[in-house]
């Protein structure tokens, strides 16, 4: 594969540009500065090419058919979820289960092992931070079986009480599932020291690294997380596949999520066996092209290396909270002191719609509105926030576009 960085000993992100065909765009009349990428990524050539290549060359069902094709197809389909194993660190492929993408991950889990292991009066506890797709599973099945929500409160920085965490776990908690890094703050969370804490109570915990994979080294054995759920888009990826690790013995102790073809041992109209780990969670026919471009991502990411991703994306973070702040009227929500590459503003007396809005006429791409942490942004008393974040390709220059670009939406409304 080639690559921007291959060859060099420094970042080379002039070359990694390169590999992106959509960053040569044009927005009206402007470069593209794309500073979305909590929202999604953008896909390098190897990712895109690799959709061409299965559906020109591969396209066949797959775990079913003798035939060339399907061999060929199946193939390449479980030698990516051996690079997802090997990509988190996750002692058996048997754990990594192919679904659409984190919201699909939580919901499986939700309705499996919380449909199996909760009961009146139990509790959940998650946090203040969550992106929705990590309260509303939660919500319907607690609904469901009469247990209860609890929530770990975070201070005006934008971190976990940690404190308060201890005083939420009980023998009542059943799971706790918390975010990694929230996409609203970027925020990223003490999530050893909320797994070890839970395990004291052998309690199971899930973590969402939707907003974590693409910014730093995830290794399930080493965090020993129960679960944990990302999706392929945010990692460079396509869209619609998603990936949900879990520790066997829980996998092995949960009903199937959904019934249908792939998933069943042996079906007669009295009784239906199910398939093994982790064919069992993988109902119909799955995202085939989808799955094989996440391996192709995962290539592409280890190419470059993840330290040297979170490096490069840690000083493009210290340079626009520096840059940022330097305007007047600019407040961050989320000031951690252990943040990846995003931040949310505001600005005084202009809607952050107004803001995106502007800024797409320069051909800065931002996201505005609540994220998805409609709970959050109660906590901090805003309505929305503007958000700019930052992946592997973007530079320093992206970075004075957008002060320069935000300046000017002050000028206009002022
Ligand atoms: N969890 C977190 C922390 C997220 O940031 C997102 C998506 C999800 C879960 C859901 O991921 P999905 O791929 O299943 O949709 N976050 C965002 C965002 O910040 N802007 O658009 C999507």
């Amino acid at each position: 594969m080639k690559s921007g960085i291959i060859n060099k000993t420094m970042y080379d992100v002039d070359g990694i540009r390169k590999d992106f065909p959509i960053l040569n765009s044009i927005i009206h009349g402007k470069p593209l500065c794309y500073l979305d990428n909590a929202a999604t990524t953008q896909k390098p050539k190897s990712v895109i090419d690799s959709d061409v290549n299965y559906y020109t060359h591969f396209n066949s069902n797959i775990h079913r058919g003798v035939h060339f094709l399907s061999e060929a197809a199946t193939k390449a389909y479980e030698d990516a979820r051996i690079k997802v194993q090997k990509f988190l660190n996750a002692p058996s492929e048997k754990e990594i289960i192919f679904t659409k993408g984190t919201t699909e991950s939580i919901n499986l889990v939700a309705q499996t092992l919380g449909r199996s292991i909760l009961k009146e009066g139990d509790e959940i506890i998650i946090s203040t931070m969550e992106h929705h797709s990590n309260i509303v599973p939660w919500q319907l099945i607690a609904s469901e079986e009469k247990a209860k929500i609890k929530v770990i409160p975070i201070t005006d920085k934008g971190d976990l009480i940690l404190d308060e965490y201890k005083k939420l776990l009980s023998s009542k908690t059943k799971i706790v599932s918390v975010v990694y890094v929230s996409n609203s703050l970027g925020t990223i969370n003490d999530v050893e020291t909320i797994i070890s804490l839970a395990h004291e109570q052998n309690i199971p915990v899930l973590l969402d690294a939707a907003q974590a994979v693409n910014h730093l080294p995830v290794d399930v054995q080493k965090l020993d997380c129960d679960f944990l759920a990302f999706s392929g888009h945010k990692l460079y990826g396509p869209t619609g596949i998603g990936i949900l690790y879990g520790k066997s013995h829980y996998l092995e102790s949960m009903p199937p999520y959904q019934g249908g073809g792939d998933m069943i041992s042996k079906v007669t109209f009295e009784k239906t066996t199910f398939n093994s780990l982790p064919y069992k969670f993988e109902a119909g026919t799955s995202n085939i092209a989808g799955t094989i471009g996440l391996g192709a991502a995962i290539d592409y990411v280890n190419l470059i290396g993840i330290n040297n991703i979170a490096a490069h994306e840690h000083e493009l973070l210290e340079y626009a909270t520096e840059e940022l702040l330097k305007i007047n009227g600019l407040r961050i929500i989320g000031q951690s002191d252990n943040k990846c590459s995003l931040i949310s503003f505001i600005l005084d007396n202009i809607h952050p719609h107004d803001v995106g809005t502007f800024l797409d006429f320069e051909g800065i791409a931002i996201r505005t509105g609540h994220h998805c942490t409609q709970p959050l942004m109660d906590r901090f008393g805003v309505p929305a926030t503007s958000r700019a974040s930052f992946g592997l390709y973007n530079t320093k220059q992206e970075v004075d576009i957008l002060s320069e670009g935000i300046k000017k939406v002050i000028e206009v409304f002022k």
